[in-house]
């Protein structure tokens, strides 16, 4: 096989050129990192259940119509996107209180919110992601009006979906942080879709019944073993047999060869939305 270019090694993954114009391939690593890199693991495993979790988050995303950059799987660690233009936002939708929320404001953890509420970081290593306002945002033009309403609209669609889809599972959806990329279609008019990934390292998801937390605080706050707590989710979405597919530290790859590797049928087809309004523009 050629060598693949790589175009970005980032802290869970690593991004490569993809087969054709205008994809690039994520790779799922197990680097597991916490506060800023500031805690730093290696935990085997991690990225294969990472890459299956958001493959099937953002499959079944799609299918409800939200625009997403997932094409393919290609194997346990590697899928196949469309290639985005980042926006240098972290959008973290609320609807339990939790982690920096409770330490900013005090509040007791595990407080049911009124509302869901959508907060914004700027996507900056650097300055360890602080929070901003809509108005940073627009005065800074990381984004403009119209993709802010496209994107607000998108996180409150994904977590009324999300939520449901969790609950049925016997989990809750505590809080969750989203990337969003823009795509430039032939014309130079901007098509907005969810990027990144959607996986237990950007959620936060408690057992409904005893409260157990199952993502990455468990790496964060040493809750206990994290692939165990991702099995479990993975397990109860239907996506690796009972019993799990890492066992003592080891992927057992022969159980892994036989899952379905899947497929976002509708990205191919897909007619992007236009954004309501928006300019065409190029940057
Ligand atoms: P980080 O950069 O925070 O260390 P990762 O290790 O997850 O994070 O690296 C993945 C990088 O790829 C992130 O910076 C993310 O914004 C970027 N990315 C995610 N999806 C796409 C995409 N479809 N096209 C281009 N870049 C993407
Ligand atoms: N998150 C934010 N930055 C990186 C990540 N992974 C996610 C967390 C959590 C939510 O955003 O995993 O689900 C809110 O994080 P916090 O730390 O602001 O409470």
């Amino acid at each position: 096989m050629a060598r693949r270019k790589m175009i970005y090694e980032g802290k869970a993954k690593i991004i490569y050129e993809g087969s054709e114009p205008g994809t690039v391939i994520q790779y799922f690593k197990d680097d597991a990192t916490a506060f800023n890199a500031e805690k730093k693991a290696v935990i085997n495993g991690k990225g294969v259940l990472n890459n299956r979790i958001s493959a099937h988050l953002m499959t079944k995303l799609e299918a409800i119509g939200i625009p997403t950059h997932f094409i393919k799987s290609i194997n346990m660690r590697e899928q196949l996107v469309r290639s985005v233009e980042i926006i240098p936002l972290e959008v973290v939708v609320r609807n339990v209180a939790a982690g920096s929320l409770v330490k900013r404001l005090g509040l007791e953890e595990g407080e049911i919110l009124q509302r869901p509420l959508v907060e914004y970081y700027y996507k900056k290593d650097e300055l360890g992601d602080p929070m901003i306002s809509e108005e940073h945002i627009m005065t800074f033009g990381w984004a403009d009006p119209y993709e802010m309403e496209e994107i607000v609209a998108m996180a409150w669609r994904v977590n009324d979906y999300l939520s449901g889809l969790f609950s049925g599972i016997g989990l809750t959806l505590v809080d969750f942080k989203l990337e969003f990329g823009r795509i430039y279609g032939e014309y130079g008019e901007v098509y907005i879709v969810l990027a990144d990934e959607l996986s237990p390292d950007n959620c936060r998801l408690w057992d409904s019944k005893t409260g157990e937390k199952l993502d990455k605080d468990r790496f964060r706050f040493d809750l206990g073993d994290l692939v165990e707590g991702y099995q479990y989710i993975a397990e109860k979405l239907g996506l690796i047999p009972e019993g799990g597919i890492v066992k003592g530290g080891d992927v057992n790859e022969k159980l892994l060869e036989n899952l379905d590797l899947i497929e976002n049928e509708l990205a191919a087809k897909r007619k992007l939305r236009d954004i309501k309004g928006g300019k065409p523009r190029k940057i």
